[in-house]
């Protein structure tokens, strides 16, 4: 037993000392890769005259955080879905969106899902030096900058720091660091929670309560957006919603092919459930069953005529119904594999 305490405040221990990620987004040119220069102290990644310099996701070790520069968004060259599909960009600690001007709908719609998630997040505005409007004071812009993002936000209060990453005459680098440093405990105890190995029965428990709150709170930002895969407005964006989701779940809990291939307990549907998560074919699968489920047995034989209100109502629906039934699933596949292992080691 105290081995097992011993192994466990060692794993802690090593989960506090590990790097916490942090990820930079924002548009083309906006200064992301400029922002981590400044941080750092050094040129450490590119940066260019012309937009889309950055195009791969370019790693920057420096101390205790990781630093992960991502090509700008929402271009001809990176379409939104297309840059969320590629970088999984979620996965990450803790959060900076930067921009340089006025936010953008591919901006806002990010942002917001950061924000519904509750994901750590710093909002960034670069480029303060070439702030100037005739009649106003720096701080007067600013203040209306912030009225302006929170607004668009439909958020108070967001953590929100005005920088100048320009290197000859760098500005409010300092309180950037520090607001980071505060945001430091936030972004590893959500990394905690669910990336820690669960080695007892308490703590796969805990997991599944971690993983239910993360499936509520994707649902919320469903609904936030009134996203509506029935109608299917935007399928790329339930299908991404839907892809993430499944994809952080299995990673919470551990579950790959062969674990799933390898289960003899767990139900066949519950199996199939997993497997589909992991394609786009087994999304619209799932995403077709949930609908029609919901059609059969709710208001929405009027559904031509729904409004944004229950639209939203409906994504939320879809989206927490089966992210609980997903967790479920892997919770199962993940209990049988604990157990086995438990077993193993009192025999
Ligand atoms: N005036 C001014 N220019 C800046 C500032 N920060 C960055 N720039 C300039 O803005 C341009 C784009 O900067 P990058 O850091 O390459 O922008 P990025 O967001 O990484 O761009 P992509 O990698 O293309 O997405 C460069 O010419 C920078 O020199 C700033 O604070 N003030
Ligand atoms: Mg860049």
């Amino acid at each position: 037993m105290t081995s097992e305490c011993e192994t466990i405040k060692e794993k802690l221990k090593n989960i506090d000392e590990e790097n916490v990620r942090i990820v930079l987004f924002g548009q083309p040119g906006s200064g992301k890769s400029s922002l981590i220069n400044a941080v750092c102290g050094r040129d450490a990644v590119s940066t260019g005259e012309e937009t889309d310099t950055t195009r791969d996701a370019v790693i920057v070790e420096n101390g205790d955080v990781t630093f992960i520069d991502l090509p700008g968004y929402g271009t001809a060259g990176f379409p939104t879905e297309a840059f969320l599909e590629k970088f999984q960009p979620f996965q990450y600690d803790l959060f900076l969106c930067v921009f340089s001007d006025k936010l953008r709908a591919a901006d806002t719609r990010l942002f917001r899902m950061l924000e519904a998630m509750k994901k750590p997040c710093i909002f960034v505005r670069n480029k303060t030096d070439l702030i100037y409007e005739e009649g106003k004071t720096l701080e007067e812009s600013e203040a209306e900058i912030r009225r302006d993002i929170e607004f668009q936000l439909g958020q108070e209060n967001i953590d929100l720091v005005f920088v100048s990453t320009r290197q000859d005459r760098p500005e409010g680098i300092d309180v950037l660091n520090d607001v980071i440093m505060s945001k430091m405990n936030e972004a590893r105890r959500e990394k905690y929670i669910l990336t820690a190995e669960a080695r007892t029965r308490e703590q796969l428990e805990a997991k599944k309560e971690a993983a239910m709150t993360y499936v509520k709170r994707s649902a919320t930002y469903a609904a936030y957006n009134g996203l509506n895969p029935i109608i299917a407005v935007d399928a790329a964006v339930d299908f991404m919603i839907l892809y993430q989701l499944y994809t952080n779940i299995r990673a919470t809990f551990g579950i790959t092919e062969a674990i799933i291939n390898a289960s003899r307990k767990v139900s066949a549907k519950d199996k199939k459930l997993v497997l589909g998560g992991m394609s786009r074919e087994g999304i619209n699968v799932i995403l077709r069953n949930a609908s029609r489920k919901l059609v059969a047995r709710t208001f929405l034989k009027v559904l031509p005529v729904v409004g944004q209100a229950t639209a939203a109502l409906i994504g939320y629906k879809i989206v927490s119904k089966t992210g609980r039934d997903y967790v479920n699933a892997c919770y199962e596949l993940a209990r049988e594999r604990l157990l086995m292992e438990l077993d193993a080691k009192r025999s």
